[in-house]
């Protein structure tokens, strides 16, 4: 099976085209992991490496961040009834009185297409919805995002709560004002500057590389 029209069509940005090509690709018997595996996560590894060399900019990205949902929102539900495994779970929110929700869903997107299952419980999120996303889900990392100064402090509150609760997971931290010296004084295990770079921190966490 040829998955390069798929490929190319993410890698241009053509929502139409991705969601067209995946569901060709369906009707001629290919399966959900194998469109995945071999056309969606290839094409955004293309995509990443070239944001993260500056080849291509924010709108490109976003703009190939929606064609990999359309073609997601055709697979989310087949590998959902499958065995599809996963590298590992995320559960990601911007927290409590935060409402900027981009660079958070640009995370989503590029984990999802290396390969995580991602939890998005949204935004302005409080210490109890995190506590509960990991009580609900198992996530095997948390990431939290934060866009204000005023509200990149609240992550302390949520790292403290969920070690409260008895949870040991790796939390990360990503958004605009954060940095690594503010991630360690808050007890979060790393920090991440670009979508890029969080996959690769989610990576070294759950050990995975591949
Ligand atoms: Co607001 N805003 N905003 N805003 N906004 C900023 C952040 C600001 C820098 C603008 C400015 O003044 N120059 C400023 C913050 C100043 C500060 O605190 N240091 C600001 C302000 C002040 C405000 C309001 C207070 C304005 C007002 O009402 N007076 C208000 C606050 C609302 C609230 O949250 N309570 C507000 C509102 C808004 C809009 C609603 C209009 C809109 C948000 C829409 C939305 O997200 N749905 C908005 C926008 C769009 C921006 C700017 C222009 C763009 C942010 C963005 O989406 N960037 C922003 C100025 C700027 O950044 N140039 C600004 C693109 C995005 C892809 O990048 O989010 O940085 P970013 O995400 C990156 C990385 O940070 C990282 O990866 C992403 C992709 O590479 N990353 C992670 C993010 N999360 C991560 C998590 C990780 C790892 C990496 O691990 C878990």
């Amino acid at each position: 099976m040829d998955f390069s029209d798929l490929q190319n069509a993410l890698i241009r940005g053509d929502h139409l085209a991705t969601a067209e090509q995946t569901r060709l690709l369906l009707a001629a018997g290919a399966g959900p992991v194998d469109i995945l595996e071999r056309g969606l996560l290839p094409g955004m590894q293309v995509i990443g490496k070239r944001f993260r060399d500056g080849e291509i900019f924010l709108p490109e990205v976003l703009v190939c961040a929606r064609a990999m949902k359309s073609a997601m929102a055709l697979l989310d539900p087949l590998l959902a009834a499958g065995s599809y495994a996963a590298k590992g779970k995320v559960v990601l929110g911007t927290v409590k009185g935060d409402v900027h929700d981009i660079g958070k869903n640009l995370v989503g997107v590029m984990l999802r297409g290396a390969g995580y299952q991602v939890v998005d419980i949204g935004t302005g999120c409080n210490a109890d919805k995190f506590v509960q996303a990991v009580r609900d889900h198992r996530p095997d990392v948390v990431g939290l995002s934060a866009l204000l100064s005023t509200t990149m402090t609240y992550m302390k509150t949520v790292i403290d709560a969920i070690r409260a609760a008895g949870e040991t997971l790796p939390v990360i931290v990503g958004g605009a004002p954060v940095n690594a010296e503010f991630a360690e004084s808050i007890g979060a295990a790393g920090s991440a500057r670009t979508a890029g770079e969080a996959v690769e921190l989610v990576s070294r966490l759950v050990g995975r590389t591949d």
